[in-house]
């Protein structure tokens, strides 16, 4: 392991979920197609109870910070159960929530707290969902209502989870609520997100002003390093480029700029973009290879393969944690602003390669650091075992695995590795060969 593997005093260390994930007992855009869209989940599942999360979340944070030492943890609150209907907003549900994030800080982890993260209510998206000429508003009234409520125990927030996963698999790819497949819906739907992600951003550091706390809002921005599949094909390095920039940047840009970037918009001005970001949240997982494809249009001419000559995960994608080194030092340098590793992990069902995974990416980490690059923090991505989606709960990201019949919790073994990652503060040196996770 090459630099530093001393892990400096204040990075935060934790893990990061998100409610529809773990909680259970909801009622949003996506219960209702896991239960009326046959197919839409590959194992038939659906999410159901979860891991029960909103009932057990005083055991679960406890083991997140006295078994594994971790002194910060990403969650999402749920907006169907904080606004079931439109206007209506529920005490309870809020009074849960800033409980979550009072005792994040009684156990020592610093909350990190996720405004919107896949799920709309079933009445925003009868409305449109995120097309809806109402969302940003409606947005910005549910995440001043919770900055109200859990403002002074938060400090870091994230507006919208993944806003380019978000709208190329709803509205592109149509695996997502609303389920559709349309390029003028993702364009409009990506410029919808962007207004939510202004319109809420202004409104926390409005609440956040009034109270005299400090707020530091981004997007968790999910960066998939993506190279050309052929080196000499120059379609295939035009194709690269164009999905690195739409996928990549066209966000973080526009917000930078305060403007609706091209091919989205024309350029024009959004109030409360420019600056809105005090942060980036950064969602790091795996690499691809595009290659031209004039087969298919609707996927933007593009089809990813798996890269040549690095260990896949098992959905085929790249491992590579170079890429993560990569990633960080150009969104340093370009935005030269403070990054948090919002989400890294791996679905590895027999936990062969998750410890190996864990180790060489925080290594990359701690490298830039030690170039220069300002790091806050790192959040595993989960927790625990868990609904992956429209994967159903066939993918085993988590460093502990959940018995679906008794809900019972049980370390893996990388999960005692983090453990003593997070308590020493230093790096051990990982001698498995790297493999391809099952
Ligand atoms: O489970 C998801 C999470 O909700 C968003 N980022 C990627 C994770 C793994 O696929």
């Amino acid at each position: 392991m090459e630099g530093s593997s001393r892990i400096p005093d204040g990075f935060l260390l934790g893990c990061a979920s998100a409610a529809h994930q773990v909680e259970g007992g909801l009622e949003n855009d996506w219960t209702r197609m896991e239960r009326e869209l046959p197919g839409s989940i590959d194992d038939g599942s659906e999410s159901g109870i979860a891991c029960d999360h909103y009932h057990r979340f005083r055991s679960d944070l406890e083991l997140c910070a006295h078994v594994m030492h971790n002194n910060a943890h990403r969650f999402s609150v749920e907006w169907s159960r904080i606004e079931p209907a439109e206007g209506v907003f529920s005490g309870p549900a809020l009074a849960h929530y800033r409980d979550v994030a009072r005792t994040c800080r009684e156990l020592g982890m610093e909350p990190i707290v996720t405004l919107h993260h896949f799920t709309l209510p079933q009445w925003l998206a009868d409305a449109g969902g995120v097309l809806a000429p109402t969302a940003p508003r409606l947005f910005a009234r549910f995440a001043a209502t919770v900055a109200e409520a859990l403002g002074d125990q938060v400090r870091w927030w994230v507006t919208i989870n993944e806003p380019a996963v978000y709208v190329v698999l709803g509205h592109l790819l149509g695996v997502f609520p609303p389920n559709h497949t349309s390029l003028s819906e993702t364009r409009l739907g990506a410029r919808g997100l962007l207004r939510m992600h202004a319109a809420s951003a202004m409104a926390v550091r409005a609440v956040a002003g009034s109270h005299g706390w400090k707020a530091r809002i981004s997007i968790a921005h999910h960066e998939r390093r993506i190279r050309p599949g052929r080196a000499l094909a120059s379609l295939d390095q035009a194709i690269a480029g164009l999905s690195d920039y739409l996928f990549n940047r066209w966000f973080l840009r526009s917000c930078v700029s305060g403007r609706v970037l091209p091919p989205m918009g024309r350029g024009e001005r959004v109030t409360g973009l420019r600056d809105s970001l005090d942060y980036i949240g950064l969602n790091y997982y795996t690499e691809a290879s595009a290659e031209f494809d004039i087969t298919s249009p609707s996927r933007l001419f593009m089809r990813q393969r798996p890269p040549a000559g690095v260990p896949l995960d098992r959905f085929g994608n790249g491992i590579d944690p170079a890429c993560l080194g990569q990633a960080l030092h150009t969104l340093w340098n370009e935005f030269h602003l403070p990054i948090l590793i919002t989400e890294n992990g791996l679905a590895d069902s027999g936990d062969e390669v998750r410890t190996r995974y864990l180790v060489d990416h925080l290594s990359a980490v701690l490298k830039a650091l030690d170039q220069g690059v300002d790091v806050r923090g790192y959040m595993y991505w989960t927790q625990m075992d868990n609904f992956e989606w429209s994967k159903g709960y066939s993918q085993h990201f988590g460093l502990y695995s959940v018995e679906r019949s008794s809900m019972e919790r049980h370390a893996k073994p990388s999960a005692a590795v983090f453990a003593e990652i997070c308590q020493s503060r230093t790096l051990p040196a990982v001698t498995t060969e790297p493999s391809r996770a099952r």
